[in-house]
């Protein structure tokens, strides 16, 4: 089976980050990860070379404690810079090659780890563009101006897309072109909780939306072919990043996260895209974000579990 990424090493990076969700604890979620022992397990069986990369938010260059609201955004410096961080950690590994394993954290990282790999990809491959498979019970699409609540884990994909542009020098003016994505080669999986705002972004756009009802009238497995078929239509082997949020699970596979919505992916349709993905070869980067510990924290097994699952599922371990 030919990969598009290098199998025998695995990049990890533990982006210990909170501060684009409104309630802090996200941050914990990598170590409630790692502590299964899953990289063990997965080092053990297939043959992985894993290097550590903590980016957090008690890193003292990412203290800004002048973090003012900014065009409505809540502590937006800050955010934008622990992406750009993360931007370039993810960046520093899928350029050789590795295939990069981000957990979160909020998914206001997803700036930081899509954007990574979209620069390295186009230098891997002579200006080809990243696919995306954005999996999630919302569209993150909001932009400053459309938030309701300002909070930046609503919008990564407004600025990877370049629908939302910096409002401000030190706000996400680090992003290049060569950051931003082709939402030609972007498709969303679970959604089920769209704001008003963002509907209408989708369809002036054209993005490609598979929601919870499309996985119930079609089944996952005819939505995987129709997904991976729009990503890679003209089979010419495109590279493929997932940013997995777990709220696409149904809350009684992950009660611990900040906004879980019902009616969601069940795990076995969960682990059914995340294996497609590993089948296809063409996965290079998976993010795992917003397992919050201090959530539904008694049930805490249940939603690491399961984000274990995903992850192995992904990585055909
Ligand atoms: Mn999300």
């Amino acid at each position: 089976m030919k990969f598009l990424a290098d199998r025998s090493h695995l990049a990890i990076v533990a982006a210990k980050f909170s501060c684009g969700a409104p309630r802090a604890g996200s941050e914990k979620g990598p170590d409630a990860i790692i502590k299964t022992g899953i990289f063990d397990n997965i080092a053990s069986r297939a043959n992985l070379t894993l290097s550590f990369y903590t980016s957090s938010q008690d890193d003292a260059e990412l203290e800004l404690p002048s973090d003012q609201d900014e065009s409505g955004l809540k502590r937006p410096r800050e955010v934008s810079a622990a992406a750009a961080h993360i931007s370039d950690s993810v960046y520093q590994r899928a350029r050789p090659g590795n295939f990069v394993l981000t957990l979160g954290g909020d998914h206001s990282i997803g700036v930081g780890t899509v954007s990574g790999t979209s620069k390295a990809i186009r230098e891997r491959f002579s200006g080809r563009d990243l696919g995306v498979l954005w999996i999630d019970a919302h569209a993150d699409i909001n932009t400053p101006e459309t938030s309701l609540s300002g909070r930046l884990h609503g919008m990564p994909v407004a600025f990877l897309s370049g629908i939302a542009k910096s409002p401000k020098k030190g706000i996400f003016d680090w992003l290049e072109d060569s950051h931003l994505i082709n939402m030609k080669k972007f498709v969303y999986i679970g959604l089920r909780d769209v704001d008003e705002a963002e509907q209408a972004t989708i369809a002036r756009t054209g993005i490609k939306a598979f929601t919870m009802e499309d996985v119930k009238r079609f089944g996952i497995e005819k939505v995987m072919d129709l997904a991976l078929d729009h990503i890679d239509h003209i089979g010419d082997e495109t590279p493929i990043h997932a940013s997995y949020d777990i709220d696409s699970l149904d809350p009684e596979w992950a009660p611990s996260t900040g906004f879980s919505v019902a009616s969601g992916l069940s795990l076995d349709e969960g682990v059914y895209v995340a294996k497609r993905l590993y089948q296809s070869g063409n996965l290079i980067a998976l993010d795992l974000v917003e397992i919050n510990p201090d959530v539904a924290t008694s049930q805490l097994n249940v939603t690491v579990e399961a984000g274990c699952k995903l992850i192995k599922s992904a990585l055909g371990a």
